[in-house]
């Protein structure tokens, strides 16, 4: 079975996502893409060298009767309407973080499916599929450092443009350490914190860059993310797992140890698409099969929602001094795997 899919939104990862679905994956072609920028899409299409119809809206990517699921690469704020009505019409759907930008979105998804009585929903949580982290639980679960007692963590973007906003650097950026570190622990959070140290010169008016955030989790462990967006030098991704016997970190990306001019160096990545180039193609790849074999396993709607709850305090934690409590409901008997 070859499973057809509709593409909301052409722009940097939509693009990404379509090649790899195209040219890289099994068991799947693109039939229908949208985007706001029409022409944008019908650009991208000729430039993949799709047989894609471009519609002009992504409700009629949806309905489409040739679709049978879809991909949604559209802005943040759009997902959950998108999401919504996949659902609505009973086809799967693999939507990029944030699953919504607030947790009363998210739940409104998670309401749905479970309504629907079927799991449809994936979100694009890939750190789960990227060799290192993986390679990092795995350390993690064998005991050999204990109980993770402390996590120091950093998200570095090289830059970012005028539109984005200091709540973003939680809602679109830290999210991938709100999904990802749940499930390295094994773990829920309780609590959170954001500090901001002296700005750097190189952010703008909307944006307070860099800054440090403190999350608890239930059982006990502490957790700093430095979300650094316009760090310059690099897209840098590094977690730290302090334990009781030994510390366990992520593996950086390999990269050619270089002697020349006098100096040892290894190259720094500075684009997300290349840093997790291999986890979008395997999370992708297993969206496509869970979806032929009529069962997602992949990062749910509620893992979405849990990551979106503690977004939720760390963006109000923004704006207190001091700790905000996060309060995660019980995970209903529908998410448990
Ligand atoms: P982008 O700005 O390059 O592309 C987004 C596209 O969505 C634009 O072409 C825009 O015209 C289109 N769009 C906006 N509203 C729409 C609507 N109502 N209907 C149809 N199209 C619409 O942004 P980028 O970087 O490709 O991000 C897209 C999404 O993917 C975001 O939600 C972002 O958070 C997520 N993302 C995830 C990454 C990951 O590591 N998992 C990496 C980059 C982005
Ligand atoms: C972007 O949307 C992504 O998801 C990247 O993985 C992240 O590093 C970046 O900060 C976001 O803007």
């Amino acid at each position: 079975m070859t499973l057809k899919l509709g593409v909301i939104g052409t722009g940097a990862i939509g693009q990404e996502h379509i090649r790899r679905c195209s040219q890289v994956l099994q068991g799947a072609k693109v039939v229908a893409v949208s985007d706001i920028n029409l022409n944008g899409a019908a650009q991208a299409v000729k430039r993949l060298g799709l047989d894609a119809e471009v519609l002009p809206d992504g409700k009629q990517v949806i309905k489409a009767s040739n679709v049978d699921a879809l991909i949604i690469t559209s802005w943040d704020p759009t997902h959950e309407e998108f999401v919504l009505a996949a659902i609505a019409a009973g086809k799967p759907v693999f939507c990029e973080k944030p699953l919504a930008v607030t947790a009363a979105g998210c739940k409104r998804i998670v309401d749905a499916e479970i309504a629907y009585g079927r799991r449809l929903v994936q979100v694009g949580f890939m750190r789960p599929y990227d060799q290192g982290y993986r390679a990092l639980k795995k350390v993690i679960d064998s005991g050999e450092i204990g109980q993770p007692l402390m996590l120091h963590c950093a998200h570095r973007n090289p830059n970012v443009d005028e539109g984005y906003t200091t709540d973003m650097a939680i809602t679109n950026t830290m999210i991938h350490e709100l999904g990802v570190l749940r499930w390295l622990l094994n773990d829920d959070y309780v609590s959170a914190q954001v500090i901001f140290p002296r700005a750097t010169a190189h952010t703008h008016a909307k944006l307070r860059d860099p800054q440090i955030v403190l999350l608890e989790t239930v059982k006990g462990a502490r957790i700093d993310v430095e979300v650094f967006v316009n760090c310059q030098y690099g897209y840098d991704i590094q977690t730290e797992v302090v334990g009781e016997n030994g510390i366990a970190s992520l593996p950086e990306p390999s990269s050619v140890l270089l002697r020349s001019g006098a100096k040892r160096s290894h190259t720094i990545l500075t684009d997300w698409k290349d840093r997790f180039i291999d986890a979008y193609d395997v999370e992708l790849q297993d969206f496509i099969n869970g979806v032929i074999h009529g069962e997602l396993t992949g990062p749910s709607a509620w893992d979405g929602y849990a990551a979106s709850v503690a977004a939720d305090a760390c963006v109000a934690a923004q704006k207190t001094p001091g700790l905000v409590s996060i309060s995660l409901p019980p995970r209903p008997a529908f998410y448990e795997r």
